[in-house]
């Protein structure tokens, strides 16, 4: 297993290895890759839907994401998709997945399927280097804060997607979904700090009006989202991308209009969090 950093801030891009195929000694190595730096990117895979579930089934269990079109024919499978004929991809805006649960998902695995000509890549973000960056002063402030989150306003009828050409495809549109979380949680293994804040499901601070939190919330946001906090996936045809929900945002290009992109995503279920 090879191992090379994709930026300063966060993710590592992994060759030499068969995900299919890995021992404990080197899943367990794999995993510390993926909670020490956010992201691992793995090149050259040739894995089936069989085994990408096999495989996902070695991290814990499978939270199947109630909004997205299981297509693949795997109820274990979300399929992330935009049509050459779509104008709208899903996760275009920062977000990170599942805030919205009590004990959100602690990651997804992503199966590159059919990919664009060019683009299509997914940016992540750190948010250990995020927190890292504050003050002293704004690090006890948001110590002390907890907020509110939830994705009814992205699924929900009359919410973001229900106006796209996404609309069509996407179920749950009558479940209801809501959670407080710290605003600063601590990674369960690494035991880093992190901002816990995120552009597509967080509401407002708890105790605050949305008015009040929103300009607090819109700094964070703008904060996480600098460059230099940032890797990029640049997706080619077996590659596989496992992330930390706790510790990164992310975010997909839709930079590829007219061409059709299918990812394959298995969400694993997380740890409750905490501050
Ligand atoms: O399509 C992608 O690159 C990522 C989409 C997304 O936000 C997700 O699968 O959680
Ligand atoms: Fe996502």
């Amino acid at each position: 297993m090879k191992v090379s950093p994709l930026s300063e801030a966060l993710g590592v891009e992994v060759t030499d290895v068969q995900l299919a195929e890995l021992d404990g000694a080197a899943l367990d190595a794999l995993k510390t890759q993926v909670f020490e730096n956010g992201i691992a990117v793995i090149r050259d895979q040739q894995l089936s839907p069989e085994q990408h579930i096999a495989f996902a089934k070695r991290w814990g269990g499978i939270d199947v994401n109630p909004f997205f079109p299981t297509n693949s024919g795997w109820p274990e499978i979300a399929e992330v998709r935009k049509a050459e004929t779509q104008r709208v991809n899903i996760g275009g805006g920062w977000h990170t997945d599942h805030s919205y649960d009590e004990i959100p998902a602690m990651g997804s695995i992503l199966v590159a399927r059919e990919l664009p000509p060019s683009g299509g890549d997914t940016l992540f973000a750190s948010m250990g280097a995020a927190y890292d960056s504050l003050s002293d002063g704004l690090k006890q402030t948001l110590d002390t804060l907890r907020a509110v989150h939830s994705a009814d306003h992205i699924y929900q009828p009359g919410g973001f997607y229900s106006k796209t050409d996404q609309a069509a495809e996407l179920t749950g549109q009558e479940l209801s979904t809501r959670a407080v979380h710290p605003v600063v949680i601590r990674h369960p293994v690494t035991g880093r700090k992190l901002l816990y804040v995120n552009a597509g499901f967080t509401l407002h601070f708890e105790g605050w009006t949305r008015e009040e939190s929103l300009p607090l919330l819109a700094y964070l946001y703008e904060l996480g989202a600098r460059e230099e906090f940032q890797c990029r996936v640049e997706w080619q045809p077996g590659s596989v991308a496992i992330w930390d929900n706790r510790a990164t945002w992310h975010l997909a290009m839709n930079d590829y209009h007219g061409h059709r992109r299918v990812m394959h995503r298995i969400t694993l279920t997380g740890d409750p969090i905490a501050a």
